[in-house]
This record gives C-alpha cells, structure tokens and sequence, in this order.
C-alpha cells in the first residue's frame, strides 16, 4: 500500500462499502468529456435553456445528428499522450439524449442518422489505452415526460417543482432513471467511477435529491453491479467523490476536520460543451498550473474538452492537450502518486510530495526569490541558478535544525530529497 493510501485509510471520510480510492488517488489526472445534441449548437451544453429553445426546435439536432468524424481511439490516443489516467464521458446530459442504445427511451443515438451506439466504441477505444472507465450520467431530464423541470420554464427549481405537483410522476421517472443506471452498469463491462450531477444540495435544496433520486436504493444496486466503483458526491448521500467546479480550493478539501477524496472538474475555456466561438480559453501553462495546484492540496483534476457535433476534437482543444502532455513527459513523477506536502510551500509556489521526495513547483521560473520559511531559509536566484546542479536550502533561522539538499533536475522541477526520518521543523 502505498503512503497515500494509509493516509486514505487512516485519516480519510471514506465509507467502507465504497470502492477501493488508491488507483484514483495515484491517477490524479484524467478527461472529462462533455459531447450530445448540444454539440451540434456549438454553443454550450445549457443552449436549449439559455436560448429558451423549445423541444420542437432543438429536436432538428436530434434528426441531423450524425458525428461522421467521430474517432474515439484518436480521443484515447490524445488522452493517454496529455497524461490523463482516467475518462468520464456524458453518458447522458440534462438534454436526456442516450449517447447509448438504451432500451428505456427513443431519445438516443442508435435513432439519429448515424444509428449506432457511441458509448460502446469510446469505452472499448479508452480501455485499450488503458485509462480507467468513467460515467457521467445526469440525474435531471429536460426531455423526459414525467420529469417535473422541463427546460422551457425558467430553470427557477420552486416553479418547476409546482410543476411537478401539475402530475408529473416521479416515481415513474425514478423507475426510469436507475434502469438507465443499470443499463450502463451492465453492458459496458467494469466500470470504474461514476459521476452523477446536478446535486440539489449545491443549490441549497437539502434533502430533495435523495429523496427524489432514491439516492440510497440506486447507491445499493450500483455496488451490487459494480463493487469496485467510485462514485462522486452528488446523490446528495454526503459521501463519496467532492467535486469543487470550475475553481480551485484554497487548500485540501474537508469535512470535519477530516481531509476528503476531492477532484477539481475544469474547462478549457468555461464550456463544457463545445462552444465554437468562445474566447475564454485558458493557456497551456495556466491548466499546467491548475494541475499543479491541485494534487499540491491532495485532489484530482478533470480537465474537460467538447468534442463538435461532427465527433471531433478542435485545435485548441489538441494543442492544449498536447502542451500539458510535454510537460507530463518531464514531470509526472511529481503528479502521479503525489499529494499535499506537509511542509508550507513558499509564495507563487507549489510543494507536491511523493514518498520522500518533495518536489518544489517554482510557478515563476525563475523571477522570484525562493522564501522556504519552515523548510529552509531564504536563497536567491542568482545563488540557485549558479548552484543549479546542487543547491543547499538550509535552515538560516535555526542552521543546526535541518539541512537537505535540492537537486534542480529540469527547468521547473526543483527536487528536494528529505531525510528518511522525519525532520524536526518546526
Ligand atoms: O449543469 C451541469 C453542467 O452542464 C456541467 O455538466 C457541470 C459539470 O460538472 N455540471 C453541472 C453544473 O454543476
């Protein structure tokens, strides 16, 4: 077992009947993909809301969907090369369209004009890589009929949620929603981890969720399907998988007092779905950077891409994927495996540690001078960069304390190689 994983074992909120954590706890990194209908609109995965599309009009996406250029091995091949472990792919978004052949509706790709089954080569094409299985699957269903939020009335939940009293049957959509779940549970071989989403916790509706999802029975017959899966947080039960969106904690994430298994889901550029005209992207060192940042405070990151209506990755899309994927080559060592450091990492710095070896993240390479109070003293660049090859951090407040040596290994990569005793700083 690795040093995470007693950490895990020992320190976590983790329920024992939840699947094992230490592949997703090593992994750290992996692709979230968002892509359906909306794909098509090329605007963002909530058009038919933003837009106030009406169903009559959004289904023209449904009668032309046909990704010709759809190539999941291409997907997995551009994952794997990013350094991504793992997927977690849009089973089904709040649009309701099935990217498989689900035997619970008509709304799914097997009756659009490519008439095939989308999920089945996309898991074939990622396990072939050897990235983990994941499922995003949404619990919330604009097109399905007796769902009580249809996507044309303001997505004000206190309305919709009269609406559902105008005789809307939950419990035939609950029927609904956990024979989709099996479906995937079931047909696809193991799956790894499963994403639920659309907490109604998030949104301040304490309760509703589990009691409309059923959350505890559908949790039941998820590990008899599958025992060995993760699932995030988003049944509303108060376990599993934390999911902070589209922004990054300020430090390890907790419930109290105790450290939870957290994964920071991100975009590109603010979309999830593919959205041709966004401006917002996000450089390559800034998503390095995220990444970073995140397995320093012990979470995970889910970088998402929006393939196009067509089945295609866009440019900037690769070319981001392909960046992170260089820098992966040189330094995963610090990501894999890694997590928080217990020591505090100097400002505009990050500290990811990996059994003995901390690995110092100089996010400004190399215009700052290195304050590493609690760990060493303060050194210049000047002093850091002349001494490259080896560079003592010593103690200056307390000399005697505590001296090591760092090793500048690559541009950005500082390793400091810790005594196998546990040094007495204080
Ligand atoms: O509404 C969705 C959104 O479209 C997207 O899927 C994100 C991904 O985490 N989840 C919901 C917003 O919280």
């Amino acid at each position: 077992m690795t040093e995470i994983n007693e950490k895990i074992h020992s320190e976590y909120e983790w329920p024992d009947h939840y699947g094992n954590p230490d592949w997703f706890l090593h992994d750290r990194f992996g692709l979230f993909i968002h892509w359906g209908l909306y794909s098509l609109a090329a605007r963002h995965e909530w058009v038919m809301n933003r837009e106030q599309i009406h169903p009559d009009h959004y289904n023209k996406y449904f009668k032309h969907f046909e990704p010709d250029l759809y190539d999941p091995a291409k997907w997995a091949k551009v994952a794997k090369e990013a350094g991504m472990k793992y997927v977690v792919v849009t089973t089904k978004h709040h649009e309701g369209f099935a990217l498989w052949d689900s035997n619970y509706t008509e709304y799914k790709a097997t009756n659009t004009p490519i008439r095939k089954d989308l999920l089945a080569p996309l898991v074939e094409a990622f396990r072939k890589e050897g990235l983990k299985i994941g499922f995003y699957h949404s619990l919330i269903d604009w097109y399905h009929p007796e769902f009580p939020v249809d996507c044309i009335h303001p997505q004000r939940e206190d309305e919709a949620f009269k609406l559902a009293a105008s005789g809307r049957d939950m419990a035939k959509y609950r029927e609904f929603l956990h024979g989709q779940v099996r479906e995937l549970l079931t047909n696809y071989g193991k799956i790894d981890y499963l994403w639920f989403d659309f907490s109604y916790e998030d949104r301040g509706f304490n309760g509703k969720g589990a009691k409309d999802w059923q959350s505890e029975e559908l949790e039941k017959m998820i590990f008899e399907l599958q025992p060995d899966i993760l699932l995030n947080d988003r049944l509303d039960l108060g376990r599993g998988v934390t999911t902070p969106e589209q922004y990054q904690p300020k430090s390890n994430v907790q419930k109290n007092g105790k450290p939870l298994i957290w994964e920071a889901c991100q975009t590109l550029n603010g979309s999830w779905g593919y959205d041709r005209d966004n401006l917002n992207w996000k450089s390559s060192e800034l998503l390095i950077t995220m990444l970073i940042d995140t397995v320093s405070k012990g979470g995970n990151l889910l970088l998402n891409i929006g393939p196009n209506g067509r089945g295609e990755l866009d440019e900037k899309s690769l070319t981001r994927l392909q960046e992170i994927g260089e820098w992966m080559r040189l330094h995963s060592r610090s990501i894999y495996g890694a997590t928080e450091s217990q020591y505090k990492a100097p400002l505009d710095c990050r500290f990811t540690q990996r059994g003995n070896r901390l690995y110092l993240h100089v996010l400004h390479w190399p215009f700052r001078t290195i304050h590493l109070t609690g760990l060493a003293g303060k050194i210049s660049y000047a002093q850091f960069l002349h001494d490259a090859s080896e560079v003592f951090f010593h103690e200056y407040e307390k000399p005697d304390v505590f001296q090591h040596t760092a090793f500048k290994m690559e541009p950005g990569e500082v390793v400091i190689e810790l005594p196998t005793t546990k040094p007495n700083v204080v």
